[in-house]
């Protein structure tokens, strides 16, 4: 279901090249070839493709937080042990990324040190409280759900470290879906305040998890060069509405509503129609004022303090080694 086809329909063309350099470029991504590192590539794609791949490696490593805070009231061992893997990959995600953002000549210190300022974004969705054992199945079921939707036509992004990043990260967003999905169905068949507790984790977390997906169109500001440059393949509002139609039938077969009165199957569009969505919320969360924004931040700044002396054990541990190596060369 999230392996549609992925070409954006019409993508707007490059303007003309002015210099060689940038006709090379522009001839490779109308060939569908990969930019690598060494790659001359244009400023504004360069510094596009920072903020995008640093923002998403801030949302792995911030979204670690909301579901770290359920590995000790996981309701059993099973639970505990796939969460711990599921937010270990979490961490993962968030190196792949910060790796492939430094193949565009920022450092991950760089990158590290915007976040913790407040200067770099992370997705909204970390932002909301996780007050259930159910939110873990909503977030594994909704949020990895719009993450792969969003990110499977990452893997053909022309750029190639980061379209490599994205297929493994892909692979295994793919089973935090299941898991969450698992969880919720579990508790949809459960007593009948475990069916409450997921619909409850349903009603919070739908929204949400649909603003995700970027602005409308229409306010989207970056959507129209980054489709011309072959880095977004299908627009916001596009992934959207995918995520919608594919996530409506799994939510009937658990048996739970979708809190939105006017969701309606539009038999002319074949796709879901959905009531209005509260922009104004969005933005709001976006610039600092969510109901988390404060205290993951202060977390994030907090747990990254507190690992400084893993950094410089591992740090005088490959220096230790490097001198190791050299002698044994000598
Ligand atoms: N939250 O012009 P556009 C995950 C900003 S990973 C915050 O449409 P663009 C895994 C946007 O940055 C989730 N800000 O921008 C996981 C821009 O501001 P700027 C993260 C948002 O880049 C699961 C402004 O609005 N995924 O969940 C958001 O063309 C479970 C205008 O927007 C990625 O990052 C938002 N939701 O399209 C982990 C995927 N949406 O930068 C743990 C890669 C938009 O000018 C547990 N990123 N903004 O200051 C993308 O695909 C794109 O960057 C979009 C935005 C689609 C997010």
């Amino acid at each position: 279901m999230y392996t549609q086809a992925m070409d954006l329909a019409g993508a707007p063309t490059l303007a003309p090249a002015s210099t060689p350099e940038e006709a090379a470029f522009n001839a490779r991504i109308a060939a569908d070839r990969k930019v690598e590192p060494r790659d001359w590539m244009p400023e504004a794609y360069r510094k596009t493709l920072v903020r995008q791949i640093s923002q998403h490696a801030h949302s792995e490593v911030v979204g670690m937080l909301p579901e770290g805070n359920w590995i000790t009231r996981a309701p059993s061992l099973k639970r505990k042990a796939i969460l711990m893997a599921k937010v270990q990959d979490e961490g993962g995600h968030g190196l792949y990324l910060y790796a492939a953002a430094e193949t565009l000549g920022v450092s991950r210190d760089q990158m590290l040190e915007a976040l913790h300022a407040g200067r770099a974004k992370y997705s909204s969705i970390f932002n909301y409280p996780t007050l259930t054992w159910a939110d873990m199945g909503a977030i594994g079921w909704l949020v990895d759900g719009a993450a792969i939707m969003n990110q499977i036509p990452l893997c053909r992004c022309s750029y190639g470290p980061y379209a490599r990043a994205m297929i493994r990260i892909c692979k295994e967003e793919s089973f935090h879906q299941r898991q969450g999905f698992d969880i919720m169905l579990a508790l949809s068949r459960g007593t009948t305040a475990q069916k409450a507790m997921a619909q409850d984790a349903l009603n919070r977390w739908w929204w949400p998890v649909v603003q995700m997906f970027g602005p409308p169109d229409k306010d989207s500001v970056h959507s129209g060069q980054s489709a011309a440059w072959g880095i977004k393949r299908i627009s916001n509002d596009d992934l959207r509405q995918k995520f919608i139609d594919a996530t409506v039938p799994q939510a009937e077969l658990l048996g739970l509503t979708i809190p939105d009165p006017q969701l309606k199957w539009n038999a002319e569009r074949g796709h879901y129609d959905i009531g209005p969505i509260d922009w104004d919320e969005f933005w709001r969360v976006v610039g600092g004022e969510g109901p988390c924004n404060r205290e993951r931040l202060a977390t994030r700044v907090e747990a990254h303090e507190a690992g400084a002396w893993v950094r410089e054990a591992a740090l005088a541990h490959a220096r230790k080694q490097g001198a190791r190596a050299r002698k044994r060369a000598a």
